[in-house]
C-alpha cells in the first residue's frame, strides 16, 4: 500500500501514551479498566493492536500528536501551513492533488479519519469534492488526466490504509458484498461502500469495478450475504438495472437487502423490487447498515463459505 514497514501492528502502553501525549500510568489504567482493548505477551506485558489504538483515539477524541511513536509518521505526516484544513480539507486535498503531493493528500484523508470523522462523511464530503474538481481538468488537456488518475490512486491508498485500521468483524457478523455494474470502470465507489460497511460491522467482500450479473450471482451463492451493494457510476438504463436486481434478489438469502447508488442510476428510478433500496450517499449507506445490524438476530453459526476479512 505504499506505506513503509515501520508501522507497528502491536504497541506497548508506552508507545501509545507517547503518541497521544498522555502519561503511561493513565494509559495502563484505561487498559486495566477495559477502556482500551489489550492482549498480554507470554511474559504478561500489555500489548495494544494498532487498530484498537486508533479506535480508542477516534472515540476518545484524543489526537495522535506524535505519530512516529506508532510508526505512522509516513501516513500522518506533519502538515505544512498551506495544508492545514483552515481553508477546508477539500481545498487542501485538491491543492495536494494538483502538485501530486500524494503523501500530504493521503495524510489529510487518514488524519481526518483518525481524528474521528466517519469514512462516509469524509467520502461524501472532502474526498468527493476534491475529486470532482480534479475531474474538471481532463477537458483542459492531458495533464488534467494525469492529475485525475493520480488523485484516484492516492484515494485508493488512503482508503486501503483506513480499511487496515478497522478491526475485523467477528465470524458471526453478516457478510456485505458488492461491486460496480457491468461495464462500469469506477473503482472508488465500490471500495468506499466496502469500507463504510466494514466500519459499520459487516464482513466486507469488495468485488470492485465492472462486475457482471452472473459473477455477482456466484458470489451471492458463495458468501450468503446479508447485504449486497451495487454501484452504478455510468449511465445505465432502468430496465437493465431492474433485470440485474431481480436476478440477484432471487438468489439472496431470506431477509437480505440490496442497496443501489451512484450517479449512473436513472433519476427517479421507480418500481424497485421489495428489499432493494436506492440510497443517495455513503452517509445514507452507513445509517442503513447500522439499522440492518441493529434489527438482526445473531446467527448461531457463521454462514458457510464466509471467508471475508
Ligand atoms: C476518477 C474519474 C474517472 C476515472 C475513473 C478511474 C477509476 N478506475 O475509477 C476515469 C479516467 C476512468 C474516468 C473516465 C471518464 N470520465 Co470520469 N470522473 C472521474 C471523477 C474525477 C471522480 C469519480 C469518483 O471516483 N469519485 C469518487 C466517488 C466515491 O464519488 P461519486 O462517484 O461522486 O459517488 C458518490 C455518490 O454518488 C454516492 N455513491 C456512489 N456509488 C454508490 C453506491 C451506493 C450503494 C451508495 C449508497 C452510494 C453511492 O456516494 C459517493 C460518495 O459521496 C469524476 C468527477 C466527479 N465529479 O464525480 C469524473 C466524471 C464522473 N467523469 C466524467 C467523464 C465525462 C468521463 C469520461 C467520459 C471522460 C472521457 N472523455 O474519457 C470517461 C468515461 C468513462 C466511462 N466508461 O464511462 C464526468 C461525467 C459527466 C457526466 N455528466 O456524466 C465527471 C463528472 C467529470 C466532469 N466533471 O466532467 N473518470
Amino acid at each position: 500500500m505504499g506505506v513503509d514497514g515501520r508501522i507497528k501492528a502491536f504497541l506497548t502502553p508506552k508507545d501509545l501514551a507517547e503518541a497521544l501525549g498522555v502519561s503511561e500510568s493513565s494509559l495502563k489504567r484505561w487498559a486495566d479498566d477495559g477502556v482500551i482493548r489489550v492482549s498480554r505477551t507470554a511474559g504478561g506485558h500489555r500489548r495494544i493492536a494498532l487498530a484498537d489504538a486508533v479506535r480508542f483515539a477516534r472515540e476518545s477524541g484524543l489526537q495522535i500528536e506524535h505519530p512516529a511513536a506508532l510508526g505512522l509518521e509516513d501516513v500522518l505526516p506533519a502538515r505544512r501551513a498551506a495544508d492545514q484544513p483552515s481553508a477546508g480539507t477539500a481545498d487542501a486535498l485538491y491543492a495536494a492533488f494538483l502538485r501530486d503531493d500524494w503523501r500530504v493528500a493521503r495524510g489529510l484523508i487518514v488524519s481526518a479519519y483518525v481524528s474521528g470523522e466517519s469514512v462516509a462523511t469524509l467520502c461524501d464530503g472532502a474526498m468527493r469534492e476534491a475529486l470532482g474538481r480534479a475531474g474538471e481538468l481532463w477537458e483542459h488537456g492531458s495533464d488534467g488526466i494525469v492529475v485525475e488518475h493520480r488523485a484516484v490512486d492516492t484515494c485508493l491508498q488512503a482508503l486501503s490504509f483506513i480499511r487496515s485500521l478497522i478491526p475485523s468483524a467477528p465470524a458471526t457478523a453478516p457478510v456485505a458484498l458488492g461491486g460496480a455494474f457491468a461495464g462500469d470502470p469506477y473503482v472508488l465507489p465500490s471500495l468506499v461502500a466496502a469500507v463504510v460497511l466494514a466500519d459499520a460491522g459487516f464482513r466486507d467482500v469488495n468485488l470492485g469495478p465492472t462486475m457482471p450479473t452472473a459473477a455477482l450471482l456466484s458470489a451471492v451463492e458463495r458468501y450468503a450475504p446479508g447485504l449486497v451493494w451495487r454501484t452504478v457510476s455510468v449511465a445505465t438504463d432502468g430496465d437493465t438495472l431492474r433485470r440485474d436486481l431481480a436476478a440477484l434478489l432471487e438468489r439472496m438469502p431470506a431477509h437480505g437487502s440490496i442497496v443501489l447508488g451512484g450517479r449512473g442510476v436513472p433519476p427517479g428510478i421507480l418500481q424497485l423490487p421489495e428489499r432493494v433500496h436506492h440510497l443517495g450517499s455513503m452517509r445514507e449507506l452507513a445509517g442503513f447498515a447500522r439499522g440492518v445490524l441493529a434489527m438482526r438476530v445473531p446467527d448461531r453459526e457463521p454462514p458457510a463459505g464466509g471467508a471475508a476479512s
